[in-house]
């Protein structure tokens, strides 16, 4: 089985990009992953196939007409771009509805291909990592939308593999999502995630775009080699001076506020003091109002970080 995921169809490219033919770059991976999957049994996706529930028709048309090229069926969980507001009611109105009642792709619920039980998990189902207990001697995937991740990270709202592992009773958890890539076994589950199709964000511009080969030997070990996908390089693709730029003048704010934080830590407690000299300045300066408003801007945030100093 060929697997892989976040492809995030739409018509116009990302701030991050420079190519105008960004949809294009993303059907021709599909174009890639087709000739791959020619001995494939199925084509499976992660989800998150279009980047709104809401892309224009010539994406829905485009993606219709590229997965109806495929010899094999495919077959996809649904994400949450693929969707309005988590809600699995809203599928047939979106674009993945569209795709779905062409036929060319299948939404996975639960499937047998070739001896192996595939099991989906949407962006909304409520999260269970268990997969039905019947035909437990045949292999086991679940295939999730799920924010899962090896990286443990406080405040992340995602899964750790480790935790998924000691409680599900599935043999394989492909997953999509979560943009960057993981491949591990951790208590005889094996994990993959390619990482998405999609490399959307500056911070994707070193990544690999990949998809999985997913294999089930005759005693039912489940297997997964990751084939990348050819890209143009990064210089081509990604706005790198645009981002230069953008770090530049956050670490120009970064710096203001800072100084402006210190010279708040200076005059403990009389931190309305600079504030009242501030509206003063900016009144005797005739600083119009936007420009008024980015300063206390600034001045609230160097508050903030006085008060988390001072809690540090
Ligand atoms: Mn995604």
């Amino acid at each position: 089985m060929t697997f892989f995921t976040d492809l995030h169809l739409r018509m116009t490219r990302p701030i991050s990009r420079l190519d105008d033919d960004f949809l294009a770059n993303l059907l021709a991976k599909v174009d890639v992953v087709r000739e791959m999957a020619n001995d494939s049994d199925a084509v499976i996706l992660g989800g998150d196939i279009f980047d709104r529930p809401d892309v224009p028709h010539g994406v829905v048309v485009q993606a219709v007409r590229a997965f109806g090229k495929f010899d094999v069926p495919i077959y996809t969980v649904i994400g949450n771009h693929d969707v309005f507001g988590y809600q699995g009611a809203t599928v047939e109105s979106s674009a993945m509805g569209v795709l779905l009642e062409s036929g060319v792709v299948r939404r996975l619920d639960s499937v047998n291909i070739k001896g192996v039980n595939l099991y989906g998990l949407h962006a909304y189902d409520k999260t269970l990592w268990s997969v039905p207990e019947d035909n437990k001697e045949t292999a086991s995937i679940l295939v999730a939308h799920k924010l899962l991740t090896n990286i443990s990270s406080p405040g992340l709202r995602a899964h750790l593999l480790s935790d998924v592992a000691a409680e599900t009773n599935a043999d394989a958890i492909l997953s999509g999502d979560i943009h960057s890539p993981h491949h591990e076994e951790l208590d005889g589950v094996l994990f993959a995630n390619p990482g998405s199709m999609a490399r959307l964000s500056i911070v994707d511009r070193n990544r690999q775009p990949q998809a999985a080969e997913i294999t089930v030997d005759d005693s039912g070990v489940i297997s997964c080699e990751f084939i990348p996908i050819a890209t143009r390089p990064a210089e081509s693709l990604f706005d790198l001076k645009g981002y230069s730029s953008r770090i530049a003048s956050e670490e120009r704010a970064r710096t203001f506020s800072k100084t402006y934080a210190q010279a708040i830590i200076s005059v403990k407690g009389e931190a309305h003091k600079i504030a009242a000299l501030l509206a003063e300045f900016l009144d005797k300066n005739n600083v119009d109002g936007a420009l008024a408003e980015v300063v206390k801007a600034y001045y609230d945030r160097a508050e903030g970080e006085q008060l988390g100093e001072m809690k540090d």
